[in-house]
């Protein structure tokens, strides 16, 4: 007991003066995030409003990015800069970045962390939303649960419209996996003008192109097929990089992960590394990657600040917790990594505030 109370005291010591001040930025009242079924009809129709307004509200960042058009489009440009430029398209014009990107090494997670908590917060600030960021748990649209990925809710009519049901899909330029303009609920009038793949210097206004990959998406998206074999990891360097890797070696899609499984699956655009934000898909399968993140940090408390990974996607160079994730001048400063770590903000030196409903989701042992 004793030597129980002393080291109470020696650490409340410690703590205090490292934590003064800094009270009122701590995480009070997270945001909680829910699945797209777990939400009312009215918490759906509030979020495909906000979105919706993002598509037609006007671009901020148009001498930043010419072809964009859109507040949307703001988002899409960030998203296909920071990828980083195709050889020959890095001049001054296009802004083409070289470097190490966003994909495929260790600033993957924490900058679609944060790419996701700054549209979070435009669609409160700027479309007038109260709600959160839902997610989309696409493991309950495979055989796991006894339906399929064409199934899934999210597809429906009064949600995010479906399949791209004409697959040739004339000029403007086409995404590599081509697809067909989805025809279903309120996107299908949605014109994106950044993309498709790199494009940033003149608006090219084309639809949301899909094209299911049912077959892939059932194979890759299975909770305790794909998923469980990653929160059982217990490096981050090796999890992060095996949500691109078939992690589980029993999947039925070798070389997809969940994240390939995701976009590979929904086809067209969304299969595209530069332009898939140009679906409004994207943010709920990558909020679901980020769930991810969240369940493998927070079923073991010792993850919760475990990171690494390579800066190159050829596994050069070691990511440090000061690495910037960076965003574009009309979407959020460049933070580093270190801030975006914990959803909750429990130190106070970040500026995350949110988590995931838990809904039961199985653990690995
Ligand atoms: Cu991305």
């Amino acid at each position: 007991m004793l030597i129980h109370n002393i080291f109470f005291c020696f650490s409340l010591a410690l703590a205090l003066p490292q934590n003064a001040g800094v009270d009122n930025k701590a995480c009070k009242n997270p945001r909680i995030r829910k699945e797209w079924r777990k939400l009312t009809d009215q918490e759906r129709t509030n979020y495909l409003d906000a979105v919706e307004c993002l598509y037609k509200a006007p671009a901020k960042g148009a001498d930043l990015f010419p072809a964009a058009q859109t507040r949307h489009d703001d988002y899409s440009a960030l998203h296909i800069n920071r990828t980083t430029a195709p050889d020959g398209l890095t001049n001054s014009t296009n802004r083409g970045l070289v470097g190490p990107g966003i994909h495929f090494n260790g600033v993957f997670l924490p900058w679609h962390r944060y790419l996701i908590w700054n549209f979070e917060n435009t669609l409160r600030d700027e479309c007038g939303y109260n709600g959160t960021q839902p997610y989309w748990d696409w493991s309950k649209d495979t055989p796991e649960y006894n339906s399929s990925f064409e199934k899934s809710p999210v597809f429906f009519d009064d949600a995010f419209g479906g399949n791209g049901p004409d697959p040739v899909v004339p000029s403007p330029p086409r995404a590599p996996i081509e697809g067909g303009c989805i025809t279903t609920s309120r996107f299908a009038q949605v014109q994106n003008s950044v993309g498709p793949g790199y494009n940033l210097t003149e608006p090219h206004p084309h639809c949301i192109q899909r094209n299911f990959q049912v077959d892939l998406a059932n194979g890759a998206l299975q909770w305790e097929l794909n998923v469980w074999p990653l929160l059982r990891m217990t490096n981050f360097t090796n999890f992060t990089l095996s949500f691109d890797t078939d992690a589980g070696g029993v999947g039925t899609i070798n070389g997809f992960g969940v994240h390939g499984g995701g976009h590979g699956g929904t086809g067209g655009e969304q299969a595209n590394v530069w332009s898939s934000i140009n679906d409004p898909i994207f943010f709920m399968h990558h909020a679901q990657l980020d769930r991810i993140w969240w369940v493998w940090q927070t079923y073991k408390p010792e993850n919760l600040h475990k990171f690494g990974g390579p800066i190159y996607p050829n596994g050069t160079g070691q990511m440090t917790l000061d690495y910037p994730v960076e965003m574009s001048e009309v979407v959020a400063p460049a933070v580093p990594i270190r801030k975006v770590m914990d959803t909750l903000n429990r130190d106070g030196q970040g500026i995350l505030c949110y988590e995931y409903e838990d809904n039961g989701e199985t653990l690995p042992n």
